[in-house]
C-alpha cells in the first residue's frame, strides 16, 4: 500500500520528523531549494499537513493542497491556522492539548514569582558583582502569599495554574471565560470587574479574534497600582501598547510575560522596563513536553490515516 503523504513546511521536533519519515512520504519542504515548485508539482498528493511555531497555514496554502485531510498542529494554541478555512475544505485540524498542561503551569508560577519577587532582577544584581560593592538587594515591594488571582481563561491550562497558586497561599478570586464552569472559584462575566477586584491577572486564553486585545487600558486602569499582569497565553490578547504605557506610568506595578504581540521581535521599550519580566516563549519549552507534545503530532497523523479519526481534533 502507498504511504500518505504528508508535508512539512518547515523543520518540526525530531519526534514527528522521524515518526513522520518511518509511516509516511515526508515532503521536507524546510530543505527544498524551490518551495514553491515542490507545491506546484506535488501539492495534490499531499494528504496530511505538520506544522508548528510562527508557520502560517492560511487559504492560499489550502488551496496549493486540494487533497489535504488533516492539518496536525504542534501546540495547543492554533492561532497561525485559519480553521475556518480548512473546515470549509472539509480539512480536520488537531492540536496537542493536556500534555503540556503541568509545564506551562510551572512557568506560569515561576514567572509570577519572578516578577513579584523580582528574582531575575535580584541576579542580574549578583553577577554585576554589586552585592558586594553596594550591599543587599533592596526588598520587594510585593511578595506572594495573599495576592488575589484572577484568571483570564480557566481552562485546562488555567486550572492547573489555580491549583499551584492555592499552594502559594494566593487567593483565588476567580476567573472571567466566556462560559461558567462547574469549579469552586467565582466566575466573573465581567473582565473589567474581576481587574477591579485582583491585584494579579492571569492571561491563559487562546489567541483569536474573540480574544484580541481583551486586556487593555481599561482592564490595566482597573489591576490598579499594585497590579500584577502575567500573560502566558498569546501576546495578542494583550493590546502592548496600552500595557507599556501603564507600565511606564506605574498605572500597574509589574508584567511578567511568556507570549508577545509580533513574537519574536519585543519592543524595546518593553526590554527597556526595570518592572517587565520578559520569557522567549518558553512556556511548555522542556525536552520532555515537547517530545510528548510531538508525539501526539504524529499520533494524530497515525490515527487519521489508519482509522479515519483524529484522537484530538479542534473542528470536526
Ligand atoms: P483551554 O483548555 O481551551 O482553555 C481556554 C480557556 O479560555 C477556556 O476556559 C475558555 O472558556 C477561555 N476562553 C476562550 N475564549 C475566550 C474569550 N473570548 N473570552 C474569555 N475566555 C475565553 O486551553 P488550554 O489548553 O488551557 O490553553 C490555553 C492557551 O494557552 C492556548 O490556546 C495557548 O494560546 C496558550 N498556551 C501558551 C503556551 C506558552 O508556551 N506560553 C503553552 C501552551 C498554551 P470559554 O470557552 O468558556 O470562553
Ligand atoms: C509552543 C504553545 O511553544 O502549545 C502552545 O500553544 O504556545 C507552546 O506550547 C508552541 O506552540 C510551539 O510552537
Amino acid at each position: 500500500m502507498t504511504r500518505p503523504t504528508v508535508l512539512m513546511p518547515s523543520r518540526m521536533h525530531d519526534v514527528v520528523v522521524e515518526g513522520c519519515e518511518e509511516r509516511f512520504e515526508l515532503i521536507r519542504l524546510w530543505e527544498a531549494a524551490d518551495p514553491d515548485a515542490v507545491l506546484a508539482e506535488r501539492g495534490a498528493d499531499v494528504r496530511g499537513l505538520a506544522t508548528g511555531g510562527h508557520h502560517t497555514v492560511d487559504a492560499a496554502l489550502l488551496d496549493r493542497l486540494p487533497n489535504l485531510q488533516i492539518v496536525a498542529n504542534f501546540g495547543v494554541g492554533y492561532d497561525t491556522v485559519d480553521v475556518e478555512a480548512a473546515t470549509e475544505r472539509g480539512v480536520i485540524v488537531t492540536n496537542t492539548p493536556g500534555v503540556l498542561d503541568d509545564e506551562v503551569a510551572d512557568t506560569a508560577l515561576g514567572l509570577m514569582l519572578m516578577t513579584v519577587r523580582e528574582l531575575g532582577r535580584a541576579e542580574r544584581y549578583l553577577r554585576a558583582g554589586r552585592w558586594a560593592t553596594e550591599g543587599n538587594y533592596p526588598l520587594t515591594d510585593l511578595t506572594m502569599t495573599g495576592r488575589r488571582l484572577g484568571i483570564l481563561g480557566l481552562g485546562r491550562i488555567g486550572e492547573a495554574i489555580a491549583k499551584r497558586a492555592e499552594a502559594f497561599k494566593v487567593t483565588i478570586a476567580g476567573y472571567h471565560n466566556r462560559s461558567r464552569k462547574d469549579v469552586p472559584y467565582r466566575y466573573y462575566p465581567s473582565l473589567v470587574e474581576m481587574a477591579r477586584d485582583v491585584d494579579t491577572l492571569v492571561v491563559v486564553v487562546p489567541g483569536n479574534a474573540s480574544t484580541r486585545h481583551l486586556v487593555n487600558a481599561e482592564v490595566l486602569e482597573a489591576l490598579g497600582p499594585d497590579g500584577v499582569l502575567i500573560n502566558i497565553g498569546r501576546g495578542t490578547v494583550v493590546d502592548e501598547a496600552a500595557l507599556i504605557a501603564a507600565l511606564k506610568t506605574r498605572t500597574i506595578r509589574a508584567a511578567g510575560l511568556d507570549v508577545f504581540e509580533d513574537e519574536p521581535n519585543v519592543p524595546q521599550e518593553l526590554i527597556d522596563l526595570d518592572n517587565a519580566v520578559l520569557l522567549p516563549h518558553v512556556g511548555s519549552a522542556s525536552k520532555p513536553t515537547r517530545r510528548a507534545m510531538g508525539q501526539l503530532v504524529v499520533d494524530n497523523l497515525t490515527t487519521w490515516f489508519a482509522e479515519g479519526r483524529a484522537l484530538t481534533p479542534v473542528n470536526g
